[in-house]
């Protein structure tokens, strides 16, 4: 396929590029965390990652896109103010290949970067293989300082047994809750829920997709720990980042 073609040089063409998203800490009142999210400039058009991520994942690309990723989203984040953590989308796929452990931790001593200032996201998009491999670099991770989230949570099939599974700091709900909060009741009902779940496994909760001063209100007086969403900010490239926090801090 054109797009799998394309994929195996935009590395070498400098083609992909990251957009940064602000968290904001409810009881902090400012941007604690910056997800980075990936683009693909191809063909005079920007391509999605809910578009190329898969191909990349099906074709083993993932592996170099996914280092190219963590060390440029580290070497950002390093001439961040503050505190301020990024981060990183992974895919299940890349704790299958290589030694993810010593690829994250050659990332932070390049980028001279903090491992408390690392966070990994993870989805349930495939399946992750809960071998002992898997638990103990996810423990190793940890230890380090590095924070583990599981991302849309409550999409996949199996998003409970991998609370239990898995050792994460953080839930993000997924986006589709909020989307759908003031048209249907049930999803108040499960980011109430969810929320409270959180507290019980001593895990912060992340709403994702706060687009509304209402919705905001919402998860903040439930005791959500942070929000992500257009009503503070879109992704936007790294330089409209830097001046962001400055303001912010
Ligand atoms: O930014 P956007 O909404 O287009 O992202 C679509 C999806 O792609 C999201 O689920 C996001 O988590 C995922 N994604 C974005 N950047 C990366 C990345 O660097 N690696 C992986 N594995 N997924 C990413
Ligand atoms: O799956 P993940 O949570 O990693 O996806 C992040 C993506 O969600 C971002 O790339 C961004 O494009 C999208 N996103 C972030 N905030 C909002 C929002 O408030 N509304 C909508 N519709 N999408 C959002
Ligand atoms: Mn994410
Ligand atoms: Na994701």
């Amino acid at each position: 396929r054109s797009i799998e073609a394309g994929l195996r040089v935009a590395l070498q063409r400098n083609e992909l590029r990251l957009v940064f998203q602000p968290l904001l800490g409810m009881s902090e009142n400012r941007v604690t965390c910056v997800e980075a999210l990936l683009r693909w400039d191809h063909d005079n058009r920007t391509i999605s990652p809910a578009e190329f991520i898969p191909i990349a994942e099906e074709t083993g690309l993932i592996v170099p896109i996914g280092e190219w990723v963590l060390r440029e989203a580290c070497k950002t984040a390093a001439t961040w103010p503050g505190d301020v953590r990024i981060a990183v989308n992974l895919s299940p796929i890349q704790f299958k290949n290589r030694d993810l452990v010593g690829l994250v931790k050659s990332a932070l001593a390049d980028a001279k970067l903090a491992p408390t200032r690392l966070e990994l996201e993870i989805t349930e998009s495939l399946l992750l293989a809960d071998s002992d491999s898997t638990i103990r670099a996810l423990h190793e991770l940890r230890a380090m300082g590095v924070r583990i989230s599981m991302d849309d949570f409550g999409t996949g099939y199996s998003s409970l047994s991998y609370l239990r599974s898995f050792p994460f700091d953080k839930i993000k709900i997924d986006r589709s809750f909020m989307r759908d909060l003031t048209k249907r009741g049930d999803s108040l009902a499960i980011i109430k829920a969810v929320i409270g779940l959180g507290q019980s496994l001593g895990m912060a909760t992340t709403a994702e997709g706060v687009e509304t001063e209402e919705q905001l209100e919402m998860v903040r007086s439930q005791g959500c720990s942070e929000v992500q969403g257009f009503l503070f900010s879109p992704p936007v490239p790294a330089a409209a980042m830097a001046t962001l926090l400055q303001i912010d801090h």
